[in-house]
């Protein structure tokens, strides 16, 4: 039984590359930081139906000796590094955590597999952000990077590590280059989760008005289910590499808010409204992949449409705000009210 280690398994990637590898027959152990919040921290693997399935390890990305000691422990076949500090908007506020993490972390990791396990395949996930103000109108792994958040830096110095410990080191490292990726598993404070969880509320009658910042801001959205089938897919190949994963389609904010809004019923001009407030230090204005490496070598093919996602998007969300309807406020219900 092949033997998988996931950084991250709590958030919205982790949760469905479990599931996807419990299908395809694997041992699945997951690294989980402490939280005080223990009791919603595996909510996603829950909603999966896979959370007793896979064995939790307490650590730490920020930790080299504890990510060594698992790395030790568990032994995998495979090392897929999704941990990181993901919210772009955050990374203005919190610059050196997200270097730390989404930077330094991923080091760690290498560092760990390098030391414990220098057999095992390595995945690290890469962001279309480091393309940033783009230098090609249609990104593809040749295209020149130009990050424009520390997030984006943080995540090409974590890209250019994994290359580098393949080269010196010949680790099995491979980086994929994810385009923006949603599902109802994605987290409530990006926009795609925003504007399908304002949908249901307004539906509901629980808001009138949803508050969004850059509307003219454009992005190539796929389903993240389809995005971690890609992520295995490159640990199966005889020799590591880089690969963009896209849908070749990119959408503004705007007309995302059209087809959330209009799937319920609803007009969207007349709920959503602009503020500078929400407006970021420095924008990815448009982002497009070209993914046909992806699909020459890897076989690969995205699946889920945007409309389709946007509708299961939306009916997740109304389903949870209806389940919440008469019952006192959870956990949950206080991280939805975030941006
Ligand atoms: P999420 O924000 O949903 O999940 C991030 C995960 O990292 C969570 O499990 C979180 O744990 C964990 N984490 C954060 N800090 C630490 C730490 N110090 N030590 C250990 N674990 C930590 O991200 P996604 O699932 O959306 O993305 C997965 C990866 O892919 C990320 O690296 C992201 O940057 C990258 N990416 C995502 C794209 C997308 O569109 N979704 C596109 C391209 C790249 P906790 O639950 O405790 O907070
Ligand atoms: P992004 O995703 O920054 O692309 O990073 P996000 O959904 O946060 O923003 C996308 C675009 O929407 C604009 N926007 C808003 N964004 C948020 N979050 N909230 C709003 O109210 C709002 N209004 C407009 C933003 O300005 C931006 O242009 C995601 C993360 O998953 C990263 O970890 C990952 O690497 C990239 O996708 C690819």
């Amino acid at each position: 039984m092949p033997r998988a280690l996931i950084t991250g398994i709590t958030g919205q990637d982790g949760a469905y590359l479990a599931s996807f590898l419990l299908e395809q027959g694997y041992d699945v152990h997951g690294l989980l930081r402490r939280s005080a919040s223990a009791d919603v921290i595996g909510e996603r693997l829950r909603w999966l139906g896979v959370l007793d399935q896979v064995q939790m390890h307490d650590g730490d990305l920020l930790d080299l000796g504890a990510t060594l000691r698992i790395v030790e422990r568990v032994k995998p076949d495979e090392v897929y590094n999704l941990a990181a500090q993901s919210f772009v908007a955050s990374s203005w506020q919190q610059p050196v955590l997200t270097g730390n993490v989404t930077g330094i972390g991923a080091l760690h990791m290498l560092e760990a597999v390098r030391i414990a396990c220098p057999g095992a395949r390595f995945y690290q996930a890469s962001s279309s952000e480091m393309f940033g103000k783009i230098q090609e109108p249609v990104q593809s792994e040749k295209t020149p990077f130009y990050p424009r958040s520390p997030y984006a830096v943080a995540k090409l110095y974590a890209h250019w590590m994994t290359i580098n410990y393949r080269e010196s080191f010949g680790l099995h490292a491979s980086a994929g280059i994810l385009f923006n990726h949603e599902s109802p598993l994605r987290g409530i404070e990006f926009v795609t989760r925003r504007i399908t969880d304002g949908v249901a509320r307004i539906k509901l009658g629980l808001a009138k008005e949803l508050t969004l910042g850059n509307l003219n801001a454009s992005r190539d959205w796929g389903h993240a289910r389809d995005y971690v089938r890609a992520m295995w897919l490159m640990l199966q190949q005889h020799e590591p590499s880089e690969f963009v994963v896209a849908t070749g389609r990119t959408t503004t904010i705007r007309d995302f808010c059209a087809i959330a809004f209009g799937y319920a019923g609803l007009v969207w001009e007349e709920h959503v409204r602009s503020t500078a407030a929400l407006m970021r230090p420095a924008e990815v204005d448009v982002l497009l992949g070209n993914p046909a490496k992806a699909k020459q070598q890897l076989g690969w093919t995205p699946e889920i449409g945007l409309e389709d996602m946007a509708a299961e998007m939306v009916e997740a969300d109304l389903a949870r705000h209806r389940a919440r309807l008469g019952t006192a406020p959870t956990l949950v219900d206080v991280r939805s009210t975030a941006n």
